[in-house]
């Protein structure tokens, strides 16, 4: 296949072509040095169509059923004249395995939808998170006209604090189970949901999963009782059976008019943004050290002195970045 240039892409984009999206996605996500530049100068050419949706994160241990959920309330949306992007995280090869076809499975209905635009991607072999690039692609599918954006990670502690940092807001499914659960969740993990959702409230389990939702009240209520901002809420849902979903999409809606009219909602992605650029410099200079020639040809000799003692910690680190900076000097006079 001929290569495409970087005004087709950006040109499929603008367009709303979902091929083309999905091309430039898998551009960015690589890692290869040629692909870099051309997804640099794609990302900065689309930047001003950016920023027009709601970026919704959808989190919960798996089977808790995220992807249910989105293909739920996303069809829902479609039908509402919303255009749906969803952003999964596949941790197929450390969980379940193959999860990405039972991901585009289960949102079937979603990924037939000609207003929905549904890509998983690898986690990387990480366990929960976010692909590094979803940010990237958050962005990408704003510019491609989609205005409601979900981000579905598996939680398992590090992915919830993760999504938190690229949403505007961020909804936890749970399950019942009752006092116990709700022990073991960690406080931090529930700090951050501006909603919890009891999940699966249908059949046997709906008087139970209505239990679970006022305990979950009542805490998240203590916990945010001295704060300002938006206070999380509970509710719960079943999207087998279509109950409570409308309702969670006129909270998030209440969420964004509450935050904007406070100019929280640009306030709180600036503050993304800010750790974005900070994140972004971190990386590149974490990859300008490892790849520096000096540093790769004497790393492990000195890790190996450090490991036998005839070298500390701190001396084998300033060595390094001595060798380091010498480098790139040179590198710079030759340029
Ligand atoms: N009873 C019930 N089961 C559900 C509901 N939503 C999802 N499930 C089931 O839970 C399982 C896991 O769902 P899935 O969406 O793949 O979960 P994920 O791993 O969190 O994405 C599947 O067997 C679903 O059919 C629901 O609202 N009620
Ligand atoms: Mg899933």
């Amino acid at each position: 296949m001929r290569k495409k240039t970087v005004s087709e892409y950006i040109e499929g984009i603008k367009n709303g072509n979902r091929a083309l999206l999905a091309q430039t996605i898998t551009l960015i996500e690589s890692n290869a040095a040629k692909h870099r530049k051309k997804a640099e100068a794609i990302l900065k050419a689309i930047h001003h169509l950016s920023g027009n949706s709601i970026r919704i994160g959808v989190s919960g241990v798996p089977g808790a059923g995220k992807s249910t959920f989105i293909e739920t309330l996303g069809t829902y949306l479609c039908n509402n004249g919303y255009h749906v992007a969803v952003l999964a995280v596949d941790p197929s090869s450390t969980v379940s395995g193959g999860s990405i076809l039972g991901d585009k499975t289960r949102m079937s209905e979603l990924a037939r939808n000609k207003r929905a635009f549904i890509r998983p991607s690898p986690s990387g072999g990480k366990l929960g998170g976010v692909h590094y690039k979803t940010r990237e692609s958050i962005l990408l599918c704003e510019a491609a006209g989609y205005d409601v954006i979900f981000v579905e990670t598996v939680g398992v502690g590090q992915g919830e604090t993760e999504v938190r940092e690229l949403v505007d807001f961020f909804i936890l499914l749970v399950l019942t189970g009752g006092g116990d659960e709700l022990q073991q969740m960690k406080r931090g993990i529930l700090e951050l949901a501006d909603l919890l959702c009891v999940h699966k409230a249908d059949g046997n389990n709906k008087q139970q999963a209505l239990l679970t939702q006022k305990e979950y009240e009542l805490s998240l209520h203590l916990l945010h009782s001295n704060q300002d901002g938006w206070e999380p809420k509970a509710v719960s849902c079943s999207s087998l059976d279509n109950e409570g979903i409308e309702e969670i999409w006129d909270i998030i809606c209440e969420f964004k008019t509450y935050m904007k009219e406070r100019h929280l909602f640009y306030e709180n992605r600036m503050k993304q943004s800010n750790a974005w650029l900070e994140s972004l410099v971190r990386e590149y200079l974490w990859n300008s050290f490892y790849e520096n020639e000096e540093v790769k040809k004497y790393f492990y000799d000195i890790k190996t002195r450090t490991e036998h003692g005839s070298l500390t910690a701190l001396e084998g680190a300033y060595e390094l970045i001595h060798l380091y900076e010498k480098r790139a000097a040179k590198n710079e006079r030759c340029d």
